[in-house]
């Protein structure tokens, strides 16, 4: 894989930022999009637009086309056995609440537990801790080790007999840490409990193959893959999609309506109320295309060789703190520079073109636990190279010398 050539795709990032050329090391918060998911979205919009699955009109049926096919290139790169399983939606947040709202209030009772780690993100969590207060369900959390990896002997002690589900990021999106969910499924099986895997910081990094992983659920989102903001995925097992209930209710998801009862439409449409994101299926279709062109294992290999070199480049700095494991699979690297506040850093970054990101990445239970009000973090994607790394490295140093 030749990194320089893949950036020749990205249009964005030939430019300068305060008079330096651009270096984006912030694609765990969005990726930046390839001319081929820019010109598919152009296309669309120029030859194709129309609403889907309803009009007999060639446009209408050029759209149609375009949207479901996009769901076969879904179903197809994350190995799902069947393309009903794919529920379009705006994004993972969307995704894992609606999880937490069409089936967790129709197996959870008082007293049954949902299980989760204190690494998940905001929109792993929230959605959670609502439906454990409205059922009186229990919220469990299995600990993590000290260098933030989950240890499957403290799920085994976490989930019981209880447990109706467990939702785990796939990949942390501050430690850097890959999950073993394959196992983390197993053990939630064998106790009658479903898991859920939040996808977000996974499938636009490595092959995913949820019959593999044996999950029940699993989403992600488009813009963190080259594809636009706005669109996302639900995958589910289809007898458990079946037994759902919609959440959104109106235009596209029925079947039948009468004046005082209606029936849904069957998989996946009665998901989907309301006109779809067309458009963003169609380029997360493109983005997939683009993605597969390359080869998801050399992307995954690429990203590896260079969190290794950054991992390496980050440690010679003296007084940086590099949070999560040492070796790391993925191009997610969390740090602090001795006590100057992240948000200065990232700040004395971008006015050398340096791009990341300083806060809490929504992810507050897990910066008490680092002890870390706010952390800086840089995160790697295809089109990041050595010499990014460099300039990381160089403008953190001077950042350490203007902070004296
Ligand atoms: N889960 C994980 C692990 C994430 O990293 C994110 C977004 C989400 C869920 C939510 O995805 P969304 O597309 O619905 O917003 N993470 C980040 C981040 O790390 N910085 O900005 C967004």
């Amino acid at each position: 894989m030749n990194a320089e050539l893949i950036r020749e795709q990205f249009p964005i990032l030939h430019q300068e930022i305060n008079g330096h050329p651009l270096v984006y090391l912030d694609s765990a918060a969005t990726s930046q999009k390839p001319r081929a998911v820019l010109d598919a979205l152009k296309h669309y919009y120029e030859w194709e637009n129309s609403n889907v699955h309803r009009g007999v009109h060639t446009l209408g049926s050029r759209a149609t086309d375009a949207y479901e096919g996009a769901r076969e290139k879904v179903a197809r790169f994350i190995g799902a056995a069947r393309t009903q399983e794919i529920i379009f939606t705006r994004g993972t947040t969307t995704s894992l609440n609606m999880v937490a709202s069409a089936y967790g209030p129709a197996v959870l009772q008082e007293g049954d537990e949902i299980v989760i780690t204190p690494m998940e993100h905001h929109s792993n969590l929230i959605p959670w801790q609502q439906l454990a207060i409205r059922t009186g369900a229990t919220l469990k959390y299995i600990p993590l080790q000290p260098d933030g990896n989950i240890a499957l002997e403290d799920a085994e002690k976490t989930i019981t007999d209880r447990t109706k589900i467990v939702s785990v990021a796939h990949v942390s999106n501050v430690l850097g840490v890959v999950n073993p969910v394959k196992e983390l499924a197993e053990i939630a099986h064998r106790h009658g409990a479903v898991m859920v895997i939040d996808g977000a910081q996974s499938t636009p990094h490595m092959k995913v193959n949820v019959q593999e992983l044996d999950c029940d659920f699993y989403a992600f989102s488009g813009h963190k893959m080259c594809a636009p903001t706005g669109i996302g995925v639900l995958y589910g097992k289809k007898h458990l999609l079946e037994s759902m209930e919609p959440i959104e209710f109106g235009g596209e998801m029925i079947d039948d309506v009468g004046l005082y009862e209606s029936t849904w439409k069957e998989l996946p449409w009665k998901f989907e109320g309301g006109t779809p994101i067309i458009a963003g299926a169609i380029g997360l279709g493109a983005a997939i295309d683009f993605l597969q062109e390359i080869g998801m294992d050399a992307i995954h290999q690429h990203e590896t060789k260079l969190a290794k070199y950054a991992t390496a480049k980050l440690s010679e700095i003296e007084g940086l703190t590099l949070y999560g494991p040492r070796e790391r699979e993925v191009g997610l690297l969390t740090f602090n520079l001795q006590d100057i506040h992240p948000h200065d850093v990232a700040t004395v970054l971008d006015a050398s073109g340096v791009a990341i990101r300083a806060g809490h990445h929504c992810c507050q239970p897990l910066m008490r636990w680092l002890k870390a009000s706010a952390t800086a973090r840089a995160s790697l994607y295809l089109y990041n190279t050595e010499q990014d790394i460099d300039r990381l490295a160089e403008a953190l140093v001077q950042t350490k010398e203007y902070f004296g």
